[in-house]
């Protein structure tokens, strides 16, 4: 077997060209990283032709995530090219038993590193598995137009980006009852936005970047493509409303909880007046 023919890897390229067709995905925006499970990583392991990468310091530790193996996007590489050349766009990273650091163990056929956001999504992904005993297995990043809009227009507040959400499409509060983290405008890349992003993790699978874009966790591709779906969905139902000179009425907090007690969630009702 051939490691493009991995169900994992082929969920990858499914997610980025989907994301792509979404208009989330310019240039070189966007990452994303799935951990996997024991059995696909010795579905993995059987597939290996080429020899390991040397280990390289990741600059931070993640204890929890010692000896696991990431597929992630490629630093530089565009979501667009993923599905002509995923042996090239995507890789394959294994931890050390420390947890921090790390070797490549397939793609980039091309040269390169794993994604400039590396480091962020491993911190995160420790923080994820930590609140969720093990069951959060993806993070994902993208620059979607209408929730980065959005960070232009309203108090950078949980509270207030998450209810705001929650008012404009009935799906949101069944999605993401917890709300959403968000952090302001800060440096792309940078070890402070991962640790202000895990800060949020801790308590939301979704956290908002401020003027840049959205991250995203979930046990599974689909669930993580899901919520970003879903986030960006009423992002863009948000902005239409203001810029058709704002809403008549909107999804009342009482209707709110309503929706999630119909589908049987829990709202964060600090959240709610
Ligand atoms: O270019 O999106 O945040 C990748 C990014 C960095
Ligand atoms: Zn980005």
């Amino acid at each position: 077997m051939m490691m493009t023919e991995l169900p994992a890897v082929q969920g990858m390229v499914r997610l980025c060209e989907d994301g792509w067709l979404q208009g989330w995905h310019e240039r070189n925006g966007g990452n994303v990283t799935y951990r996997l499970t024991r059995e696909e990583q010795e579905a993995a392991i059987s597939c290996l032709a080429q020899p390991s990468g040397p280990w390289t310091p990741l600059g931070i530790s993640a204890p929890n995530l010692g000896g696991e193996w990431f597929l992630a996007t490629g630093s530089g590489k565009y979501f667009r090219n993923v599905p002509l050349d995923p042996v090239d766009a995507l890789c394959l990273v294994e931890l050390n038993d420390a947890g921090d650091c790390w070797r490549l163990r397939w793609g980039l056929s091309g040269g390169g590193k794993p994604t400039s956001e590396l480091a962020a999504h491993l911190i995160n992904h420790s923080v994820r598995k930590e609140a969720t005993g093990g069951a959060c297995r993806v993070m994902y990043h993208a620059h979607p137009a209408h929730i980065v809009a959005m960070s232009f227009l309203l108090p950078l507040t949980d509270r207030e980006i998450s209810r705001a959400l929650w008012q404009s499409e009935t799906e949101a509060p069944m999605v993401f009852p917890g709300g959403v983290g968000v952090v302001g405008c800060m440096v792309p890349g940078s070890i402070e936005l991962a640790w202000a992003s895990s800060e949020k993790m801790k308590e939301y699978d979704a956290v908002v970047w401020a003027h840049h874009g959205l991250f995203c966790s979930g046990p599974d591709l689909d669930t993580a493509f899901g919520l970003m779906h879903t986030v960006e969905k009423a992002a863009q139902v948000w902005t239409l409303v203001r810029s058709c000179g704002g809403a008549r009425q909107l999804i009342t907090d009482d209707e709110i909880r309503a929706i999630a007690e119909g589908c049987g969630v829990q709202i964060r009702e600090e959240f709610l007046q």
